[in-house]
């Protein structure tokens, strides 16, 4: 039996929210546009570009763990869970564990709603004895799941090194939420990217091809429709670096010239040069992601990694 939930929060409410989110932060003194706002349609379909990109290694290398090392990463993980996947968007990395992990029940959790029904819906017909339920939420703030969600054995499933995006002292509070979420048998598969060096990190956010460029300002566009403005997109360019003493690439918008960017109820002056925060990626080591999976109620139980020490996946039960 399959069935699809489509779960969202209140769309007037949430969309409220989301206005004054953004408008807050093209006011702030160091303008910000949070990096969850990356992925309108267009967007996840650029990221699953980037993805492909020789330059962008953590997708491919975490992959080559997970083949590498399936069949003990199943074996730790346990068949018949409840899958929660986070930030699902194609939900192609789960559907890769569905043959070893085979769980009951299967849950995307996605912020980009048409993208993750439409995975979901696809997969229905290729897994027909999982019950399956994709949920449009964004989920930065605390998941909330629908009561179709088994309570029972969550497994919560975060790949792609996604929490990286929140700054260390948000990841420890997102981990602990989700401790809450699991009981005493569920347990936690999370992907996190590790420190390396520089020059690989700044080749992956800024590739020969522009597609990461093009994923950043597209930004600028799904602003425009959520609250109106009048970004101009060839105005600006795409900066990235790695901040060393916070151990995270990060991007940023530039103005190219001087341009006044208005929206519904407000506006904002930019001087030339000026940036736009739009993404912290925050790596991690061995040591850091231990050391917060145990602060948050979380045990360690293995960590898998590349040959190279690349990229790690963790996992960790209550
Ligand atoms: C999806 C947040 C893991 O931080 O590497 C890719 C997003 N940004 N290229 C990352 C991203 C620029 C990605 N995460």
């Amino acid at each position: 039996m399959t069935e699809t939930t489509i779960a969202k929060t209140l769309p007037a409410a949430a969309s409220q929210e989301a206005q004054a989110e953004l408008i807050a932060g093209l006011r702030a003194p160091l303008p910000y546009i949070s990096p969850k706002f990356l992925y309108d349609s267009l967007g996840s379909k650029l990221f699953e570009a980037i993805c492909e990109l020789p330059e962008y290694y953590p997708t491919r290398t975490e992959a080559a763990i997970f083949s590498r090392h399936g069949e003990h990463i199943a074996e730790a993980c346990g068949t018949g869970a409840t899958l929660v996947d986070l930030g699902a968007g194609n939900c192609a990395k789960a559907a890769r564990l569905f043959p070893t992990v085979r769980p009951s029940q299967y849950v995307a959790v996605d912020i980009s709603s048409e993208f993750v029904q439409g995975a979901v819906a696809q997969l229905r017909h290729r897994f027909n004895d999982i019950d399956m339920h994709a949920v449009a939420q964004d989920f930065s703030a605390g998941l909330v799941l629908p009561d179709t969600v088994r309570a029972h054995r969550r497994l919560f499933f975060y790949p792609g090194s996604s929490l990286g995006n929140f700054r260390p002292d948000e990841a420890r509070d997102f981990l602990a939420h989700l401790r809450t979420q699991c009981d005493a048998h569920g347990g936690l598969l999370i992907g996190v990217d590790l420190i390396k060096e520089t020059a690989a990190l700044a080749d992956a956010y800024d590739d020969a091809l522009g597609v990461t460029a093009a994923f950043n300002l597209n930004i600028l566009r799904h602003v425009n429709r959520l609250i109106g403005a009048n970004f101009d997109v060839s105005g600006w360019r795409h900066r990235s670096f790695y901040n060393a003493g916070h151990q995270r690439v990060e991007m940023h918008l530039e103005a190219r010239e001087d341009v006044t960017v208005r929206w519904r109820g407000g506006m904002r002056y930019f001087v030339r040069g000026q940036s736009i925060h739009t993404e912290n990626s925050h790596k991690y080591t061995r040591g850091t992601i231990a050391d917060m999976l145990e602060r948050t109620g979380w045990r360690l139980d293995h960590v898998w990694t590349d040959p190279d020490e690349w990229f790690a996946v963790v996992y960790a039960r209550p």
